[in-house]
């Protein structure tokens, strides 16, 4: 599948056409953000990661949202804090699931970026994980890929499965 919608290599963070889009709206944000990469390079997923403001580079952002789809994404996850329109923004400019990450950025401690991306006005969503979780805007994407890739459909399975053991192991040692 990924051959068939990604024939020439791409630079970046892939040798192949990027599936997720990463963005954030400052480099202020990739501490929280590179926890996303983590898991799509443990499970083999091409993305591309980049930085785009709603408010200060509005154009780019509006280009990048407008291209989401016809440059082969299929998921996007946007990380921003304070007032985090970001997400919203790109939510409105593509038809590709957006992923929203409400980092903790200011003295309200993220709870402002978790209400500004959790409560979109009806009509165009946004996916909204807990504060600071990239992790699980990467695990969702790939659960966004899984509904037409089964290899991802099966390494998501795998993952709980592994969870589940983790757990199972640690109770286990608790009850030795
Ligand atoms: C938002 O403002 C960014 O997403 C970041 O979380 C926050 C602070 O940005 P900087 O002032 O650190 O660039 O746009």
């Amino acid at each position: 599948f990924i051959d068939e919608v990604a024939p020439a290599p791409v630079k970046g963070h892939s040798h192949r056409q990027p599936l997720v889009g990463i963005i954030m709206g400052s480099d202020s944000d990739l501490p929280v953000m590179l926890q996303a990469t983590k898991i799509l390079d443990k499970f083999g997923v091409p993305y591309e990661l980049t930085i785009t403001s709603a408010h200060r580079t509005p154009d780019r952002m509006v280009t990048y949202a407008r291209s989401a789809a016809s440059r082969g994404l299929r998921a996007v996850i946007a990380g921003a804090g304070g007032a985090a329109h970001l997400p919203g923004m790109v939510a409105s400019e593509t038809s590709v699931p957006v992923i929203g990450v409400p980092v903790k950025a200011s003295v309200l401690d993220g709870v402002d970026s978790l209400y500004s991306i959790l409560q979109m006005p009806r009509g165009i969503p946004v996916a909204t994980v807990g504060i600071n979780n990239s992790t699980n805007a990467a695990l969702l994407a790939i659960r966004i890929l899984g509904t037409s890739v089964p290899l991802f459909q099966k390494d998501t399975e795998a993952y709980a499965k592994a969870l589940e053991e983790e757990v199972i192991g640690k109770a286990g040692n608790l009850e030795e």
